[in-house]
């Protein structure tokens, strides 16, 4: 092995600029003819990326060494973004690099903007993922993350007349240049097939189809320390002897590759549809791919590092692994780990029960009925029919010590278990099966975490009182602070003095005393006010909206769900727009300027959100283009969220909507980041909001709506007719219904908020139920609004209470409460 230090790499300009260069040159990726932005910026990824596979390397050989106790994180979802800003700012190297670009004649601002993000998750939990992998770099935890690298990320919005549009976001077109694909780690995935017994009454599951798992590793560099990680996505194929060359040359073209395409279809997209029966198969098949593929990879490293011992005990898997499951999609994990203990390492149950038990862990992050997942019990037993037997023990089992031990829980039995066989389509509640498998269950926010143990595991809690825990959700500072918002992190780093707040977060706290300053106050508003103008200029570029900076910005991006309420946003922004044309020219001039801007993808399949989205359009139409009301009211639906687009809102926000019905919003991470960037809330008593207020003060958050406790009584009044609209939400309904904002039928979306109930009725996300005190809310924000000192103070003391919610204190958290894992750091820090 050649020692890496034979290779050194060179923080002068002048050698970096070589170095790019030389990979322009010799990472064959274009042709000679030219060195553009595009071609830069791959050459500039691949110097970077030399330096992150040195630092991996190093990495990975010192774990190996030292055998510490390691965490692996499987997730169907990462969000990863960009990652040239992120990996040279970790790195710390983002001036020569800014340099030696210059010397190439181009510059890094521009050279960014190349990549493209890679979207490999849908929203909050594939972001929350990217967080914590940035945040276990950066504290030296041996910890890694597994996921699929699908060829497709999330989808690509467009915006045409008839709303949205969605179309293949190829990530992929030119190659990704931060992967690294390992050809020596593949692992054979089977499906389908059947368990055959053997005479020992061992059991084996032979047949089906078998796919191969192909690794590709990611580099995660943590900030300022040389601890690089890896990202380990999944990539299925098939293998030569799969193509039938026979059928082939007999121009059967599809049959003789069969394989091939099924292998396709598998990390195809994320969340392909699954309304058809094929489309749940794909699905399940996929969550099987990343757990077999996973657990293999970890049981391969577990006997790898046996310090020359012949071999491991099984007995000791715990010691060295913690396995995290991020949400229900790879619960799978389960009996796949315990089939592969007793089926290949020849284990008993009990013993392969001890090891499983002790190595998983599982966060929820729903408590929403629709997205806790359910399989049909007869496309599991196609699919994988050892694993249902594994499942069908694992039940019955948890059956039999529940009315052994408890016999007051009998009538909850039905429940609690894992099967469900009521006809006509039985089902396997893979929560039930995460709950009873794991060593510890958490949810992501203070007040989840408490309906969690109140209500969804109730009764499991009077069980296992100790499983359950909460960890509230973070976000890293690095992307969300330092480096997407430059301006207002060199404010702070001058007047606290340090930047060690980048890694220690709750050094903002000290801001507090200074937000009175006038001085500071002074710089804080040309932060933000550079900020605006660079998303104003970004919204003119992409909607052809021309929007005024000194408006007040405010700003809802999320994913379009009906219990985010998107639409309690926009019916507030059509009474805004009604009561302005109704003012007098002089009034209106006394009003508060406001730009509020949208943005979030809608599921394809899921058609109130597409309606919603199609409305904020139309409502925008109508308002920007109203010249007796456009220099007070702009409504700007930003297409095609994404990571990058976030890396432009949030440090051009003033406000933004964090208004989910309360009890129905796991956490949120969006609302953290508008915060620690100076933004206000405007938010119910939901999710992460409650302790967000609790950090930045009560004073400084605009709180409105029905708390949690008080949302099933609201809807039981509401069934029983004793609800009463406020006469603004109707004439807010009726307004669109007029026909003002286009002929689109809008009424399908209104009618849900109406009636007492029935299914798509009945206002389940009590809309007009809060729509009064919002309107209430809002008003105090325009008047706060008015006061600009007051407003800077308060935007001061949002990021100075912002501490709590940095990733490296949720991964601190997991990390010695949940894994019991240490930080393995074979480099100084700094
Ligand atoms: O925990 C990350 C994120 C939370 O912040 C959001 O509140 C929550 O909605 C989201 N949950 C999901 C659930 N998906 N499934 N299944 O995305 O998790």
């Amino acid at each position: 092995r050649i020692p890496a230090e034979a290779h050194p790499l060179s923080e002068e300009p002048t050698e970096i600029a070589s170095n790019i260069n030389y990979h322009a040159q010799f990472s064959p990726h274009f042709s000679p003819l030219k060195f553009e932005p595009e071609q830069a910026f791959y050459a500039t990824a691949e110097s970077v990326k030399d330096r992150l596979i040195k630092q991996w390397n190093e990495t990975y050989l010192h774990f190996h060494k030292a055998d510490p106790k390691q965490t692996y994180y499987l997730s169907m979802e990462y969000l990863q973004g960009r990652a040239l800003t992120n990996a040279i700012g970790n790195l710390n190297i983002q001036d020569p690099y800014a340099d030696a670009l210059n010397k190439l004649g181009h510059q890094l601002e521009e050279i960014v903007e190349q990549e493209k993000d890679a979207a490999l998750g849908n929203g909050g939990l594939g972001r929350l993922a990217s967080c914590f992998l940035d945040s276990m770099a950066t504290l030296n935890l041996p910890a890694w993350g597994y996921g699929l690298r699908y060829r497709y990320g999330l989808f690509k919005q467009r915006i045409t007349k008839e709303g949205q549009a969605e179309q293949a976001e190829d990530w992929l077109e030119k190659f990704s240049p931060w992967e690294i694909v390992r050809h020596d780690v593949v692992y054979p995935i089977r499906f389908f097939g059947q368990v055959q017994v053997n005479p020992d009454g061992s059991r084996k599951w032979v047949d089906g189809e078998i796919i191969h798992a192909l690794a590709y590793d990611v580099p995660i560099p943590g900030y300022k320390t040389k601890n690089t990680i890896s990202l380990r996505l999944w990539e299925a194929k098939a293998c030569a002897e799969d193509f039938n060359l026979f059928q082939f040359n007999d121009g059967q073209y599809e049959s003789a590759l069969k394989l091939h395409s099924t292998a396709h279809q598998i990390c195809a997209v994320l969340y392909p549809g699954d309304t058809t029966e094929n489309g749940k198969l794909l699905r399940l098949k996929q969550q099987f791919f990343l757990c077999s593929a996973s657990l293999q990879d970890i049981m391969f490293r577990f006997k790898e590092r046996n310090d020359g011992k012949d071999q491991r005990k099984w007995s000791e898997f715990s010691s060295k692994v913690a396995v995290q499951l991020n949400d229900t999609h790879p619960t799978l994990a389960i009996p796949e780990l315990m089939r592969l203990l007793m089926d290949d390492e020849g284990l008993g149950w009990e013993e392969a029960w001890d090891v499983t038990c002790k190595a998983i862990a599982y966060t929820n992050h729903t408590v929403l009925p629709e997205a806790l997942e359910k399989w049909s019990q007869s496309v599991m037993w196609k699919l994988l029919p050892r694993h249902m037997e594994i499942i069908t023990e694992i039940d019955k089992r948890f059956v039999e010590m529940v009315r052994s031990t408890r016999p007051d829980l009998e009538d909850k039995v039905s429940s609690m278990c894992i099967l469900d066989n009521s006809p006509p389509k039985p089902v396997v509640r893979m929560a039930n099966l995460c709950v009873v498998s794991s060593h510890t269950v958490n949810g992501v926010a203070q007040l989840h975490s408490d309906i969690l143990k109140s209500d969804l595991f109730a009764d499991y809690v009077s069980i296992w009182p100790r499983k359950f825990q909460n960890k509230t959700n973070g976000i890293t500072p690095r992307r969300w602070l330092r480096f997407c918002n430059p301006e207002l992190s060199n404010i702070i780093t001058k007047w606290l003095k340090t930047d060690e707040w980048v890694t220690n977060l709750d050094l903002l706290i000290n801001l507090r005393k200074l937000a009175d300053n006038a001085d500071l106050q002074t710089e804080w508003a040309s932060a933000k006010m550079a900020s605006k103008k660079r998303l104003a200029k970004y919204i003119l570029e992409i909607t052809g909206v021309s929007i005024d900076p000194n408006s007040l910005f405010d700003i809802q991006v999320k994913r379009i769900h009906e219990y985010k309420r998107q639409l309690l946003n926009i019916l507030g922004a059509v009474y805004r727009y009604k009561q302005l044309k109704e003012m007098s020219p002089e009034d209106r001039s006394k009003t508060t300027p406001r730009t509020i801007m949208i943005g979030g993808k809608a599921f394809a399949t899921y058609t109130n959100a597409i309606r919603i989205v199609k409305l904020v359009n139309d409502v925008g139409a109508v308002v920007n283009t109203d010249p007796e009301v456009n220099n007070y009211l702009k409504v700007v639906f930003v297409p095609n969220y994404n990571v990058s687009v976030a890396e432009m809102l949030i440090p051009g926000s003033e406000l933004s909507q964090h208004i989910s019905t309360a009890g129905m919003e796991a956490s949120g991470t969006s609302n953290m980041k508008f915060a620690l960037n100076g933004c206000l809330i405007i938010g119910t008593l939901d999710g992460a909001n409650v302790e967000i207020r609790e950090e930045i003060g009560e004073e400084n958050f605009f709180l409105f709506g029905a708390t949690a406790d008080e949302v099933p009584k609201l809807r039981k009044d509401r069934e029983n007719g004793k609800f009463k609209p406020d006469p603004r939400f109707e004439e807010a309904k009726q307004f669109i219904r007029s026909g003002a904002f286009g002929s689109y039928d809008y009424n399908p979306l209104l009618n849900s908020l109406e009636g007492n109930t029935g299914y798509g009725r009945g206002d389940y996300f009590l809309v007009g139920q809060d729509f009064p005190s919002y309107m209430d809310a809002q008003a105090k924000v325009d008047e706060a609004y008015k006061d600009q000192n007051k407003w800077l103070k308060m935007s001061i003391l949002s990021t100075a209470g912002s501490g709590k919610f940095s990733s490296d204190r949720t991964i601190a958290q997991y990390a010695k409460e949940i894994w019991n894992i240490e930080e393995c750091v074979s480099f100084k820090k700094g």
